[in-house]
Order: C-alpha cells, then structure tokens, then sequence
C-alpha cells in the first residue's frame, strides 16, 4: 500500500472554476457527463498533464475542446485518467457510467430504499466521475438532472434553476451552487420522499427556505430536526456573526449511511439516525444527537465549505473547530433560560458528557497503534483518519485557543479568519495565524509556536502536580511538570525522537480543609480559579495568604486534553466531591474514588479474594445522592459509574472481564446498601404528562433510570415490579428502554424475554427501533457469541445496513466485554470473521471493526495470544481493503 505524507504536498496545476454535470439516472446504469472548464495555473509547466481520479467507472468518451479523443489521446489506468497536451485554457467533457444499485461501499453514487444518494468525502467523487478529486480543487458547479417519474424528487447543492418533464416522461431539474467548492461537497439525491419545511429571515433580512426530507409516512417525525435547524441557524448568527450564505437548506434523511451526517453545501445528507424523532420513538439521547449532528453539519457552511481544507491532512482545520463548535452549541441550547447556577450545572453536563467520550475513544487512541497527531503527517487510507484525535481531540486543541484568548478574543481571531480566508482551501496554521494576531495583542511578548505542538505530536501529555505549602510564609507553591512519551508512528521514529513541551492551560482551584474555595491572587486580579499556562517542562506559581495546606481542585472544566498525576487522599476526594465549586472537578473527584473502588475490585477478583465495597466510598455516593443543591441531570453525571474504557486506561494489564464483574458488583452493592435513597430518586423523579426532551425533564429520567438499573441489579424486594410496569406504561422510548434494558440485564422470570419478544413486534417496521432492539441484546451481560450468531439469523439483519451492523456487530466487540473477551478466544474469532465479511461489501465500515483490537497487546497474556492470532488471521486474508490492511497491519507492527 502507498503512504500518502503531509510534507509531499503539491498544488495541482490546473484551476477548474466550472463544472457542469449531467446525470442520467438509472439504478444499474447511470450516465455521467462531467464538462470542465480547465485553466493552467501560472507558473505551471506547459507540459503538464492533467491528471484526474476515477475509481469503479466505465468510459464512454473524452473530449477537448468539442473533440472527441482517440484513446491514444489519454492514459487510462485503474484509478486514473491523464490527459496531456491541453491548450492552457481548455473545455474538457468526459462521459462515464456507473452502477449505483451495485455500489454497496455507500460511497459515491448509491441506492438505499429505492432512491439514490451520494457520499463524497472524503474520496468519494472519484466514484461519480474522472475529477480532481482533491480539496484544494474549487469549483462553481451546475447540475442537471434527468430521472423516471419514480423518482419526482430530484435534488443538488445551491439553488434550484429550472424544473421540466422531458418528452419521454422523465423529470428534468437544474440546480446551481453560486459558491465554488471541492468536488468532496458535491451531493445528488433523487427519489420519492416527503419533506417538511419553514421559511425564516435571517439577520440581514434575507428570507431563507429550510427543508428536512425523509422517506414517505416520517413527515410526523421531522420536526426537532427542523426545530433544531433553526435553533443552528440563530445560534450562528448570534455567537459568531455568520449567517446563512443560501437561500435555501435541505437536510435529507437516508437509512444507509457510513457516518453521522455530511455537509455537502446547502444539501446535508443525513443519517436517519440524526433526523428522525417522536417520543415514541427516539430517545432523550437520540433527541440530544439529533440537536447535535444538526447543529454540527449546518456549522460546516462556514467552517468547512466557505473555508476548506488544503489538503486531508488538515482534516482537523473543520473537523476539530466544527465539533468545538458544535459542543457550545448544545451546551448553550442545554443552559437556555436557566438561571446562572443552573445554566452552569447544565454546561457542566454537557462537558462531562464530552470528557467521557473522548477518555473512552481518543484517549486510548493516542495510547495505541493508530496514535497520529490532529493533523496526521501520513496516511495510507485517508478514511481511516475520521477518528476521534481528529474529532474530538481536535475540539479540544481549538477550546484550548478559546480558554487561552476568551471568549472575545477568540471571536476576533475567528473574524480575523474568515477575513483572511473566506473562499480558500487553507491548513491548520493558518487557522492558528489568525489565533495567534490576537494573543499577541492580548499577550505582548509571547505567541502560540509552543501551542503548534499540539498540532504535530501524538500522544495524551501527563502533567504532575506538587504542591507545597509553608506555614511560616502562608505561602503555597505549586509546581507542574509535564511528560508525553513517544506514541504509535513516533516510535518507529527511534531513541533520537524527542518531544517537546506543550503550551498547556491549566486551570486550578484550592479549597481548605473546610471546602471553601480560597481567593487566588493570579494575573492581577483575584479569583477562585487560576489559569496557569505551562509552556516549559516544568514550572512553578506561588499563591500568598493561605494559612493552611490546601486541597488543590486541578485541571478544571478540562481546561486541556491531559492526564493529571497527583497523589490525592480518599478523604481529600471525598471534600472535593461535597465541596468544589466547579462542577466539572467535583464529578471528577467523585470519578477518582469510583475508579479505585473498581480497580481494587477487579485486583481483588483476579486474586480470587471476596469482593468488598468501600464504606467511605458508599457515604460519598450516599452523599451526592441526596444532596438537595445539585440537580438531577448533573446527580445521574456525578453516580454514574466510570466506563470500562475509561477503567481499562488504568490498568496495567487490561482484563474487561474482571473490570466488567467489579463494575457490576459495586452497582449491586449500591443498590443494596443505598436502596431507599435510590428508591426515594426513582419516585421523585418521574416525568409524567407529555414527553419533553428538554434538559431538565431528561435529566430526570437519567436519574430515575439510574436508580432503577441498582436497584434491580442489587435484586431489591419489589424493584423488577417497578421496572415491569415502567415497561409497560413507558409514555416514551427513553423509559421504555432503559426499564427493557434493566430487565434483560438484572430481572429475572419470562418477563424480559416476553418483552423482547413484544417490543419487536411492535416496531418491526421501523428499522431505527429494530436497531436499539439489536444493540440492546448485542451489549447484554449473559449474550455470548453464540447468542450474537443467533441474533444475525434473524430475518432482519443485514451487514449491507451499517446501522444494523453497528447495532449488533458493533455492540458486541466493543461493549460486551464478557462475551467478546471470553477467554476461549471465540470472540475474536468471531470478530475476525465479520470484519472480513464486511469488507467484501465496505471496507470504511470493516475498518472501523477492525479498529476494536487495535490495543491487544496491553491485554492480560491470557487475551493477548488469541487477540494477536485473530488480527494475524485478517491480515492474511488475500484481497483485503486498504482500509482495513492499513488497521491491522499497524496494530501488529
Ligand atoms: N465531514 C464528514 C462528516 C462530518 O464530520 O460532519
Ligand atoms: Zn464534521
């Protein structure tokens, strides 16, 4: 496989500023006939070819100019199409064919229920047509589009030009995006499809269309994902001043689709999963998702289309800014009309919930095989870098500018941005450049080289905490020192690699032993919270007026992507927990204690030694259960166990069924000893009347449903009673899901499997559902691999449906850690097998799979033997994806 390298970037010689395309639509056939205008670059060799990519098509014909070529007038290959001997400004018009129905890669043009869709990014295009199918390549496009009367909804980028029925019946439309743009953002979609829609005014007065489409008789089940359009659309204006550049918006729903979503330019293509929504249906999580994703993609039309990127290597430059984005977004929407404690309990949420998704993927991403910086410096399949250190880690780099710059200041250097770059394809410096003018404003005398780091070094930065104080002076001196070891591809990099320090934000509390917060005298003024910026190995700050030794409340709102060293007490956790003022560390010192409750556990397991619950970890819990002042969502944040991911980080030798047996026990043993103030939280917390997604009805049924889950799992007199009848009176899915899921995971009789039975013959028709039906199962304590084989004899699975492959295959490797790390190995045969199933018809998708052993060797030697043979096992396999040889080959390097 070849290795593409950031260092090896060239621009393209050529600038293509229009393309026309039309399409004759047929599901096993369809024509493509792409007409570029083409213009040499100055400066570029007159002999250069023009050289476009093409992957999976038939040609029909080239032309230049109005001639058709003689074959030997160009070179055909594989993946390519060269054309040599161009005048320097040329009109080029190739004809090619593609099968849609026979596409089951879900990239570039494809057929799911009947319709067709496209996926572009990020190498898709190429599939569609001979294009340069790189972003730096910017185009203004007009499209036509010709389709049976089957399909009457015919839809592309920008804005809609002409409409007409042709004389064979068939449906012609004309559609043109006024902005130019990379070919990775182009989208059709044609079919029969409903939609629902609004017209609202932007800022400057301009009235915008906005559209959500979805399959025939969802029409009821699209309205949050409008709802959330709009609250997008204002939220953009009002934080950041940019408006929607279109007069129209559509998002189309498609139940067949790689990822979450995808922002081609005023034509989202959307995961089903991400649009569709009723109470009956959907979850509060899904309610939350859908918000998001929405939020996400509609935050793309600026940061991603109007500027893009140069090259895939700055995938990050969108990704990481848009999820940052996107975050703030929901976290705004989520503390809306609250008052300010609340609002700030809400925002704490919503940053704990993100902290736990990026320990539970990026984290020990950046530990493993696959660990590459933000802005990758190689890749061999650019699919395989939508990862969450592109994502997620990327989110947290550019909070990173937002904490060290403020709130204003990064508004400026986001104006600053645009300003320099609106219509360009541009990288992750750049983005910083503009950054970087307003911190030297702010700063005189320093600027953001150190920060770049982030940028081009891998790996999770540890940073060590002392703290000292002297009684004599009431001086408290704290002294940091960062440390981040060479990871994945910087290894190979030999002893000679050396990484340099971080500029890393720092923000820091002390409480006394009474957990008051103590005023700290910090860059003239005088706060709760310090924000220390650490841009050498090691440094030092001192903090006058504090009588006593104090107990330091560290890294708060998880002011940087780091792991914390510092040797605290059980009771100085405990204080935290009751005491610190910010949200964010006070569940994290609740978290701390949690985490060495379990780990104990599983030592004590793995030594075959009885099990015991700490009693001070109990009064903690009991503590945070019952306290009036914190509200529901923030108390299900603060009692909700650590993940085994976040668990398994910890470990010196990974064992997930240990974890998974010490995770269980103490949820039993809370519910036991804590049964009536869970009972007390279940009753309390009912959310009778209408179904609200809203944050505070949601949060109490995350409380209620927590209580539930302990209380069953401890196998408390009368509690699978009360999860019986939540099941069966549930006025909306979240209840009825989480009473389903406590049941086949703690209750007992034929209750939970009648109910199974029932909830799938109720929402049979509705494949969303049917997939929460899978997973469910996929991720039970007693499924094994043989009840997961079972399961995908079922009438409706399928491996062509990603949804319904995530939802049980997925599930299985990833968060079953009895079934799939069964020491007999048979998991990971089990695993091997499906990934090279998948691969066969979608190597983005297997490549994901496959990515589920990516950290074997830090396994107990038990797991490891048959982790490595099953990985070797794929490897071998003749034909393989690049995708999936480029995982796991890494994983075994
Ligand atoms: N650009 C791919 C999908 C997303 O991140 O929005
Ligand atoms: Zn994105």
């Amino acid at each position: 496989p070849i290795t593409v390298y950031r260092k090896d970037y060239q621009p393209y010689p050529y600038d293509i500023p229009e393309v026309a395309l039309a399409f004759d639509l047929a599901p096993d056939a369809t024509e493509v006939r792409c007409t570029m205008r083409v213009q040499r670059k100055a400066g570029a060799s007159a002999d250069a070819a023009l050289i476009l990519d093409g992957e999976e098509l038939e040609l029909v014909s080239v032309g230049v100019n109005g001639v058709a070529l003689a074959a030997d007038g160009y070179h055909l290959s594989d993946h390519s199409l060269a054309i040599y001997g161009l005048p320097a400004d040329a009109t080029v018009e190739i004809v090619s064919r593609c099968n849609p129905s026979a596409n089951s890669t879900l990239m570039g043009l494809y057929v799911s229920g009947g319709n067709f869709f496209t996926q572009c990014e990020a190498e898709g295009f190429r599939r569609i047509t001979w294009f340069a199918d790189r972003p730096d390549v910017m185009s203004r496009y007009r499209v036509t589009l010709r389709a049976a009367s089957q399909y009457p909804v015919l839809l592309s980028n920008g804005n809609l030009m002409a409409s007409r029925q042709l004389a064979d019946g068939r449906n012609e439309v004309e559609w043109e995006d006024p902005f130019p743009k990379p070919c990775y953002l182009f989208a059709l979609v044609a079919g029969n499809l409903t939609h629902r829609e609004t017209t609202v005014k932007t800022a400057s007065g301009r009235d915008v269309l906005l559209q959500v489409y979805s399959d025939p008789g969802s029409e009821t089940k699209t309205e949050w994902a409008l709802d959330s359009l709009v609250r997008a659309l204002r939220w953009d204006e009002t934080r950041f001043g940019l408006e929607l550049d279109l007069d129209r918006f559509m998002i189309v729903a498609v139940h067949d689709f790689n990822m979450g979503a995808m922002e081609n330019k005023g034509l989202n293509i959307f995961n089903a999963a991400y649009v569709l929504a009723d109470a009956d249906t959907a979850t509060d999580a899904n309610y939350e998702g859908i918000e998001s994703v929405i939020g996400h993609e509609y935050f793309h039309n600026w940061t991603g289309n109007r500027v893009t990127c140069r090259d895939w290597f700055q995938l990050s430059l969108k990704e990481g800014l848009t999820v940052f984005r996107d975050q703030e977004f929901s976290a705004d929407m989520m503390a809306h009309g609250m008052d300010a404690t609340a609002a700030a309990s809400a925002r704490a949420v919503k940053r704990i919930d993100d902290v736990v998704a990026l320990r539970a993927a990026q984290f020990p991403e950046d530990a493993g095989p696959m660990a590459h910086p933000i802005r990758p410096e190689s890749y061999q399949e650019i699919g395989n870098f939508y990862t969450a250190t592109v994502y997620e880690k990327g989110a947290e780099v550019i909070r990173m500018q937002h904490t060290l710059l403020g709130e204003e200041g990064f508004r400026a250097g986001m104006d600053e941005y645009f300003r320099r770059h609106d219509g360009q394809a541009v990288t992750c410096d750049d983005f910083v450049a503009a950054m970087e003018s307003v911190y030297v404003r702010q700063h005189p005398g320093r600027d953001l080289s150190v920060f770049r780091r982030w940028y081009r070094q891998a790996g999770t930065p540890r940073v060590a905490v002392k703290l000292e104080h002297d009684a004599a002076t009431r001086r408290c001196t704290i002294t940091l020192t960062q440390d981040c070891q060479p990871v994945g591809v910087e290894r190979k990099a030999g002893a000679d690699y050396v990484k340099a320090p971080y500029h890393i934000p720092f923000a820091l509390g002390l409480l006394d032993r009474d957990g008051r917060a103590l005023p700290l005298r910090h860059d003239g003024a005088i706060k709760d919270t310090a924000l220390l910026e650490l841009t050498t190995q090691s440094q030092q700050w001192v903090f006058d007026d504090i009588a006593d030794l104090p107990v330091p409340s560290l890294l708060r709102d998880f002011s940087a992507p780091v792991i914390v060293d510092y040797d605290w007490t059980d009771e100085e956790l405990a204080l935290l927990s009751a005491h610190d003022g910010n949200p964010f560390a006070r569940w994290e010192a609740g978290q701390e204690l949690a985490t060495r409750q379990i780990l104990a556990l599983a030592e004590a397991r793995q030594a075959g030694r009885t099990l015991h619950a700490d009693a001070a970890f109990i009064d903690t819990w009991r503590a945070l259960l019952t306290d009036p002042a914190i509200d529901a969502a923030y108390r299900a944040r603060a009692l909700a166990l650590p993940s085994e991911k976040t668990l398994a980080e910890r470990m010196q030798a990974v064992d997930p069924p240990a974890l998974a047996v010490a995770r269980d026990f103490l949820r039993a043993e809370l519910g036991r000893q804590l049964a009536a103030e869970f009972r007390h939280a279940f009753e309390q917390n009912q959310t009778p009347g209408d179904y609200s997604p809203a944050p505070v009805p949601a949060g109490m049924r995350a409380l209620k449903n927590l209580a539930l889950s302990h209380l069953l799992a401890a196998g408390e007199h009368d509690a699978q009673r009360l999860a019986e009848q939540q099941y069966e009176r549930a006025g909306n899915m979240t209840d009825s899901m989480a009473a389903l899921s406590a049941l086949i995971n703690y209750g007992q009789g034929d209750f939970p499997q009648q109910a199974l039975a029932a909830f799938y013959d109720k929402w049979r028709d509705n494949p969303l559902v049917v997939d929460k039906w899978f997973a469910l199962q996929a991720a039970a304590r007693s499924t094994t691999v043989q009840t997961a084989r079972e399961l995908m004899t079922h009438p409706a699975f399928t491996l062509r449906n990603p949804n319904r492959a995530r939802a049980l295959i997925f599930q299985f490797c990833l968060n079953n850690a009895r079934g799939m790390h069964h020491p007999d190995g048979t998991g990971y045969a089990f695993w091997a097998e499906q990934v090279l199933a998948l691969d066969a018809l979608n190597p983005e998708i297997a490549a994901r799979l496959a990515r589920a052993l990516d950290n074997w060797s830090r396994f107990v030697p038990a797991l490891r033997t048959p982790m490595q043979s099953a990985l070797q096992h794929v490897r071998a396999h003749e034909g393989l994806s690049r995708n999936v040889q480029e995982i796991v080959s890494k994983a075994l390097e």
